[in-house]
This record gives structure tokens, sequence and C-alpha cells, in this order.
């Protein structure tokens, strides 16, 4: 890379606001994997190397998340911490009782007015707390992601939004492993109305990005590729298989990669080449959209995967060889002291590749 080429990095103050201090895992409260001291790792390490260039987001107003999201889901996570705060609440709001689609069989089913008892129509996991800057933080990171797909819009090769709180569990109606708003399937959304018609969402988290994979499955012009662990253990669980592939005119746009816990990089790398192959063949003329997460690093908490710090220059220059625009929206990885290090390995990799 030379050095008039600097990659543009959006980031955002509002996320130091959100802060869990604790999450539910298999019964026991633990502290937040989902940190702010994440992002401020990335960022430091950004700073320090002198290659980008970091700038705070645009407004980009509702628009852009009501084009994939509920408006309701919109509203409540507006709204649950100032009611739930008015009615006595303590503390960082995390819902005890979850509404499964078998709860109302033949009954009608209403929801209550208080910002935590509603929540649990809307949530569907223990990890993901809500406290007062919450919601503020995760419209933040929605600018974040629209501001860095403006960059490469507007022709920068490469650009990396430092979204926290991360997007990809985030669904339609439903928010949930750290997400609240999916920054990235906004993007791709937001790419599809600028003027683009087919755009490429390639999940390099470790988890299924299930709530990615709900907002285009019926969609022939949004291809969904994921690598991710394998389900049958793997967080989230309940999607991520092989088999799913999409519905309706949606039908193969959808492409699930499951991966052994224990993958080393021979293996991802190989994977991330299937990925891309998939991606050459649906010619997206849209920037590639990427969902980066380090939680497939061997030292992550959380993650299952054996990926190490130099790995993620190699995962960066695959990545980057041959294509014109990349737009990189930051997902998960939760060991803080690798993230600086992957961070600036991982564009460094991809912004030396780019053609
Ligand atoms: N025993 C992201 O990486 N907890 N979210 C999993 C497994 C939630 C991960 C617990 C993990 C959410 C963006
Ligand atoms: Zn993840």
């Amino acid at each position: 890379m030379e050095a008039a080429s600097v990659v543009p990095v959006v980031a955002s103050d509002a996320h130091l606001a959100h802060s869990g201090l604790t999450e539910v895992v298999a019964g026991r409260t633990v502290p937040c994997y989902e940190s702010p001291e994440r992002a401020e790792a990335i960022l430091a390490a950004l700073q320090a190397d002198g290659r980008f260039s970091i700038r705070s987001p645009d407004d980009h107003g509702s628009a852009p998340i009501l084009a994939v999201h509920d408006a309701e889901l919109i509203e409540v996570l507006e709204n649950a911490w100032p009611l739930a705060a008015a009615a006595g609440h303590q503390g960082p709001l995390i819902p005890d009782t979850f509404l499964l689609s078998a709860y109302p069989g033949p009954m009608p089913t209403a929801l209550p007015r208080g910002g935590l008892e509603r929540l649990g129509a809307f949530c569907f996991d223990t990890a993901t707390p809500i406290v007062g800057g919450s919601y503020a933080a995760a419209r933040a990171a929605v600018d974040v992601a629209l501001t860095a797909a403006q960059q490469v819009v507007d022709g920068a090769p490469l650009a990396y939004g430092l979204c926290r709180p991360p997007g990809h569990h985030a669904a339609r109606r439903m928010y949930g492993g750290y997400c609240f708003f999916n920054n990235a399937a906004i993007v791709a959304e937001w790419l599809r109305r600028a003027r683009f018609e087919r755009v490429a969402i390639l999940d390099i988290d470790y988890h299924h990005g299930n709530g990615t994979q709900q907002l285009f499955w019926e969609r022939g012009d949004v291809l969904y590729v994921s690598l991710h662990a394998d389900p049958e253990h793997g967080y989230p669980y309940f999607s991520g298989r092989v088999a799913e592939t999409g519905g309706g005119p949606g039908e193969g746009a959808t492409v699930n990669i499951p991966l052994p816990p224990g993958t080393e990089l021979a293996r991802y790398a190989e994977a991330l080449d299937a990925a891309l192959r998939r991606i050459d063949a649906f010619a997206p003329d849209a920037p590639l959209v990427v969902s980066l997460g380090f939680d497939t690093h061997v030292a992550d908490p959380i993650g299952g995967f054996s990926l190490q710090t130099p790995d993620y220059v190699r995962l960066g220059d695959r990545i980057g060889h041959g294509r014109r625009g990349v737009v990189v929206v930051q997902e998960g990885g939760y060991a803080v002291e690798v993230l600086g290090e992957s961070a600036v390995g991982f564009l460094g990799g991809l912004a030396t590749s780019l053609g």
C-alpha cells in the first residue's frame, strides 16, 4: 500500500455509553464479553499505525434502518430504558421471559407496555443488556457503517466501519447476540436502493449471522455467504446449516459454510476461497460488504476456531484480490489483547491486495 492510499475508518464515541456490565451464559452471570474496550483497542491500533484516517459518522436518519427493520423494534429499543427507569427499574435490562412462537397457539397475544416486560417479545438471548446509552450507540453504529459505505461509493477502494454494538444477529423485529440493528444488512439494502443491482455480503464472524440470513432469505439480489461455527454446537444454534440456501426468488442466494471446532488457517482459507468463488459467480456490481469478526481467533474466549493474529493478513489479502470496492463492518471478537493487531493486519492485507 502506498502512503497516499490512506484507508478511511469511521468510528463514534457513542459506543462508550453502551456498557452492560454482565450477561447470562448458560445460567451463569459473567462480565459482558462485548465491552467498550474492544472498540477502543482497535481504534488505538489503527491510530498508531499511520495508514488509516479516522473520522466520525454522518447522521443518516431512520430511513435506512426502516428499510430492513420493523418500526416497532426501533421504538422498543428507543424506549426500553426510559420506560423501565420511570417504573423504578435499576440497572441493565435483560428480559427473563421470552415470547416464543410456540406461546400463542390459537390464542391472541398482546404485548405489555413496560420497557423491560416488552423486551422478551423482541429479544432472543440473555447476552444483550440494554442500558441508558445503548440505543444511541446502536444508532451510531448504523451511521458508522453507512458512512463507511458512502466512502466506497464515493471512490475509496476500501473503508472500515468500527461498529459497536455489532449487528449480524439482529433480524427484522428481533435483537440479541450483542446486536440491535443489523449494520451490514442496512448497508447492503442502502447500496441496493442507491444504485446497485446485486450486493454480496461475506460474513466471517465466528457465529452464523442469523439476522442477515433472515433479512435477505427471499432476496435474489443480495447474496449472503457465511463461514461460521457448525450450529450443532455453535451459537446461535438454530441456523447456519448447509441446507439453508434461501427461499423463493432468494433460492441459492444464501450460502452457509459451517466449520468444525479447532479450524485453523489452512482449512479456513480453503472455505474462504470457496465463498469468494460463490461471490464472483454472483457477479455483484456493488462494493462487497464484509461482516468481520475476530472471534475466529484461537485466543477468543467464546469462539472455538484456531486462527492466529498473522492469519488475518492472509484473509484480508485473499478477500481483496482482484476486487474493486470493499466496505468492512465490525462484528464480534472478544480477546481484547489481539484485536488491534488483528484489525491492522486484516485491513492492511485487504488494502494491499485490492485491484
Ligand atoms: N455459549 C457476536 O459475535 N453468547 N455475537 C453465546 C454461547 C452470545 C456473539 C453463548 C454470543 C453472541 C456479534
Ligand atoms: Zn461472533
